[in-house]
């Protein structure tokens, strides 16, 4: 933990002294943790977000991203916002579905597998996951998908009786779920710590998008990925609420209407990289491909169980997402 949240008016600690400096008139700055690689397009998307942020507040709030876990690692960004050491930052939601199981809603197999049917689903999920998110003292300003979920190895995959005993890095609970009804072994490890637990071994595959294998460069690693496309799950970017209701009216309006712009950009960015992903992965060496029918139906029925597990966990107002979503 190594920065606070600063005013360019006066040394002052936290939120609430910050939100005073903003009554004042002066400018804020935030510190935006992010918990992935800076050249990755959610992170892209944070400083595009920054940048409108400056334009729309008119210089009211200035906000200067730390991408890659460096300010604060991707398992403590959630914290750091929610108890106001920062005002800002962003994180994977299902991360966060071991505290509340409603935010796993986009890690559910096989339910919403193209962007146009993940934004419906979210569509379906949001004023439900604010609701959680405001119990949490989070106010969540846009989210952003990941291109679709596929299994990384370091070999020809056919069936789970490929992958008894391998040790599966997994990023929640839900996929630390998957690994073990494949028979593997779950341990979770951060994005940015992925190349290195690869190359010693404590991890030798895992499930993520085309971008994450990419941007962690797994083809020194790894041989084959296969694009199940699972799920699209989303980061998020969320703000403290004491910080965001500290905010003038024209401030939060500047600041969502930026957040508004960058989640239609950072999706449509999402799809357009999807293939090229792929395309990079099989350049360096893997080989891409779907998966093959035996896996694929071993997948689905996991997915189908992991969905069940989810209603019983998320409870009725998990169900009346999938019914939500189910009637559009
Ligand atoms: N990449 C992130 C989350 C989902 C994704 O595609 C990761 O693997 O940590």
């Amino acid at each position: 933990m190594k920065t606070i949240m600063k005013t360019t008016c006066a040394s002052v600690f936290g939120v609430l002294a910050a939100s005073t400096a903003m009554a004042d008139g002066h400018a804020q700055s935030w510190d935006m943790p992010m918990a992935y690689a800076s050249t990755n397009f959610h992170s892209e998307h944070g400083v595009i977000f920054a940048d409108k942020v400056r334009e729309y507040t008119n210089g009211a709030i200035d906000i200067t991203v730390h991408a890659g876990g460096s300010l604060f690692g991707g398992g403590d960004i959630k914290r750091a916002i929610q108890t106001g050491q920062v005002p800002i930052g962003e994180r994977f939601m299902s991360a966060h579905a071991n505290e509340a199981p409603l935010l796993g809603w986009d890690n559910l197999p096989f339910i919403a597998t193209s962007y146009e049917d993940n934004a419906r689903l979210w569509d379906a999920a949001k004023d439900t996951v604010n609701a959680q998110l405001a119990d949490l003292n989070l106010v969540a300003l846009y989210t952003c998908p990941w291109p679709g979920q596929g299994f990384y190895f370091n070999k020809e995959v056919k069936s789970s009786a490929d992958t008894q005993g391998i040790k599966f890095r997994s990023y929640n609970s839900a996929t630390a779920t998957f690994a073990e009804e494949l028979g593997m072994i779950p341990v979770q490890i951060e994005a940015a710590e992925l190349s290195q637990a690869l190359a010693t071994g404590v991890a030798s595959a895992f499930i993520s998008s085309g971008s994450t294998g990419y941007d962690r460069k797994v083809w020194e690693h790894l041989s084959h990925y296969y694009k199940v496309n699972a799920w699209l799950p989303r980061n998020y970017v969320m703000v403290n609420t004491q910080a965001w209701e500290g905010l003038d009216d024209d401030v939060k309006a500047g600041v969502q209407k930026a957040a508004d712009e960058t989640a239609a950009s950072c999706a449509a960015k999402s799809a357009e990289l999807s293939d090229f992903y792929f395309e990079e992965l099989a350049k360096n060496g893997m080989t891409v491909t779907d998966a093959g029918p035996e896996f694929l139906a071993e997948l689905e029925a996991i997915g189908a169980k992991m969905t069940e597990e989810w209603l019983a966990t998320a409870g009725a107002d998990g169900q009346a997402i999938i019914d939500a979503y189910n009637a559009n």
